[in-house]
This record gives C-alpha cells, structure tokens and sequence, in this order.
C-alpha cells in the first residue's frame, strides 16, 4: 500500500470512529444519521422529531426529555368528553391515546363533563396521563334531565314502542338525555366557554396515526367549521318526524340557510326526503362559536320545542349534521383522511399511500369503512366534486 493510500485509510477511521462517538454521545446526532431517517427522507416520510417547550401552565410538565416539539401558536381550544365514573378504563385508554399520538406534543386541555360527581379515583387516574390541563365538571341539572313539559305518558309510550321494535337504546332515557345534551348543550358548559374550538373524544376509542399537524389550526386558518372521519346512514326509526321538523324550520327562517350548504348531501330529490346520511358525532372537531350562534341556537331550540329527543330518540349526530349541512356553506365542512379513526365497530383508516405512510398508522387500509355499504363518504366525496 503506498503513503497516499495509507493516509486515505487514516483519515477515513478517523470519520467513521468520529460518526460513532457522536452517534452515542448526541441523542440528536444519532437520530438524524441513523439509517431508519435516511429511508424516511428517501421515502418523504415526514420527520417527527421537534424540540419541546414546555407550556407553564401545565400542572405537571412532563419528565421525559425525548417529547420534543416547538409549538410557536396554539388554538383556543379543548378535548371534551362526555362519561361516566363506570367509563373509567375506556377513557384512560382513549385519552393515552390521543396522548400518544397527539397531544403529548401540543398539550391541549381536557374537559370532562357528568351528571354525577367524578370520584376522586376516576380525577386521579385521569390526570396521571397528561401534562395539560385537565377540569372535571358537574352538568347543570337542567341541561341534562327531561323537561317537566314533556309528556311523560307520550315518551314513555315511544320508548316502550322503540324497545319492541327491538332498536338500539331505544328503551333509555339516560341515552336520550345524554343525544340531547350533545345537541344542544355541552358547549353551555361554564367549563366549556373560555374555549372556541373542542374535539369530541368518547371512552374506548381509538386513534390509529401520528397527528402530524395541529388539527386545531388547520381548523382556524382554513376557515372550516365542522370536521369529520365517518359519515354514514341513520336509523329512520329513531327519527321518524325530524326532517319535517327540519322543513318547518327552514320555512319559518329561510334567513338562516346558508348559500352553497350541503342540502344535496342530506338529500337526493332537493330536500323532499332525508337519506339519513349524517357525520358521526363520536368524532367531532369543530368551532363552537357556530353551536352558540343564531342560526343553530334558534334551530336546536325549535328542535327541543318539539320534545322529539323524548317522544322519539333523535341523536346528536343528525342534529349536529343537519345544522352544519343547512346553515354553513358546505367548504366550511371538512373530512379528515389522515386522522385515522375507530369508535366501534368501525374505522376510518387514511387510505393507503401520503397520509398512511406519514401517520405511521396501525390500521389496515383495506379494513377502511369509507367504502362500506353503509357508509355515506362516496356520496360526500361525489357531493364535494360537483
Ligand atoms: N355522564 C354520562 N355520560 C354518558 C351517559 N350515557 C352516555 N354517555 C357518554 O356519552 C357518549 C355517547 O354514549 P355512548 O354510550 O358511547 O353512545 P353511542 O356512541 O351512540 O353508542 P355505543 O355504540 O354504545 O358507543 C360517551 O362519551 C358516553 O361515555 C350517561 O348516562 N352519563
Ligand atoms: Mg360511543
């Protein structure tokens, strides 16, 4: 070997041993050299390794110095859910959850709301999975229970009907305490008004992606209202008067129906029948400002007047839907692809490809329900092309 060969052979050990003290002394280092980055930059896999900031108001600032994220600009905004104390186990797992792949990054609040007090046992296996704040609230009574105005032998006769008809909770006041609550009042909640913008999350839910993006602000910036992951059809039987309720509505305040809304996704002969297509209200990320508005406070309140959350069994998800669909224009409505989604028995799972690959998701694409026969989202997607 001659002299310049043998200087080559030097200097190269020299790189190499170089590379791997700083591999193993600089967390950092090692991270953006490792061969696993490589193929992620190969492959446009987006890095997700960002420098924390602690935020000061969290009770407890997380420990672990690898939750790494510079976050310069926050929304007004908050998780809410709605559970019980025998919820318990379900929200532990939901909220690690969207932890894990969320919000250990961004931190936002928590709001948990019941109609009975929460245990301290039930606040303290809650606050232990989150450095961001987390409030427990107490509904107020009458946002909750049934009206003394309804005529209980008029409900009790449509739940004993429902019941042998043999549909789903079709013989429970709580379930149609808690559709109408969702209607028309967690965003009452004192807990609740400080904030503009809640992502609804129930007990056992899962999140199957990283958020790469703060969906908050994608929100704010895109100027969107409401936004889903699944859509699909409604029981009739628990809504059989609604929709003419809904064309009641319209014909008392046709001020509040919005230009381009999305009335030719709700129904296919211009408004005459409602397919039963509806986002479905477990997932929701949305602006309250648009619930405690004219338009829908007047709508939800002309609803309720008409006792069909207690004589029948309309849900929050056609309620919301219908809102949205009528009184905002429909580009204020968003799907998300990339919030990789499960709430029992179906998902919603990025199709395969961008979103997929940069959410590093667990879900199978091919299990997806946005094509299933029961799902709405190819009448959404033929809707937004027209
Ligand atoms: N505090 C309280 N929360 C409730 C009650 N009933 C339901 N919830 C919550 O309200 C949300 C919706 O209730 P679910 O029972 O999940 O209703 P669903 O999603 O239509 O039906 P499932 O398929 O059973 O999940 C969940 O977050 C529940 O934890 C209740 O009586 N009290
Ligand atoms: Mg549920």
């Amino acid at each position: 070997m001659n002299t310049s060969a043998r200087y080559l052979l030097i200097i190269l050990g020299l790189i190499i041993s170089i590379h791997y003290i700083l591999s193993f002394t600089h967390e950092s280092y090692g991270r953006a050299t490792s061969l696993s980055n490589l193929k992620n930059h190969l492959y446009g896999v987006d890095d997700d390794y960002i420098t924390f900031v602690p935020n000061p108001d969290a009770p407890n600032a997380p420990s672990d110095p690898s939750e790494h994220l510079a976050i310069d600009r926050r929304a007004n905004a908050t998780f809410v859910i709605l559970c019980r104390n025998s919820d318990l186990e379900g929200t532990v797992r939901s909220i690690r959850q969207i932890e894990d792949r969320f919000n250990r990054r961004y931190q936002y609040p928590y709001v948990l709301l019941n109609e009975v007090a929460f245990t301290d046992d039930f606040k303290n296996r809650i606050k232990v999975l989150t450095a961001a704040k987390v409030e427990f609230g107490l509904i107020p009574h009458d946002h909750w229970y049934q009206p003394d105005w309804i005529d209980e032998d008029h409900a009790t006769k449509g739940r004993e009907k429902m019941e042998a008809d043999k549909i789903i909770y079709g013989g429970s006041v709580s379930y149609r305490n808690m559709c109408r609550f969702n209607s028309g009042f967690f965003y009452r909640h004192p807990l609740m008004q400080k904030y503009r913008w809640y992502w609804r999350i129930e007990p056992d839910v899962h999140f199957h992606c990283n958020i790469n993006q703060d969906p908050f602000l994608f929100m704010e910036d895109n100027n969107k209202t409401y936004s889903f992951t699944i859509t699909m059809y409604e029981f009739e039987a628990t809504i059989p008067t609604l929709w003419g309720e809904v064309h009641n509505f319209m014909k008392l305040h046709p001020e509040y129906i919005a230009e381009g809304n999305s009335m030719g996704f709700m129904s296919d002969n211009g408004g005459e029948k409602y397919n039963l297509c509806h986002f479905w209200s477990n997932f929701e990320i949305a602006d309250m400002d648009f619930w405690r508005g004219e338009a829908y406070s007047a709508f939800f309140d002309y609803l309720d007047s008409k006792g069909g959350f207690y004589y029948e069994r309309w849900g929050d998800a056609p309620v919301h839907s219908i809102g949205a669909a009528l009184f905002l224009p429909r580009s204020r409505i968003h799907f998300w692809d990339e919030i990789g989604y499960e709430h029992n028995p179906y998902t919603h799972c990025p199709k395969l490809g961008k979103n997929w690959a940069n959410g590093r998701c667990s879900c199978d694409p091919g299990r997806s329900f946005d094509y299933d026969g029961y799902s709405c989202m190819s009448k959404w997607d033929r809707f937004i092309e027209q």
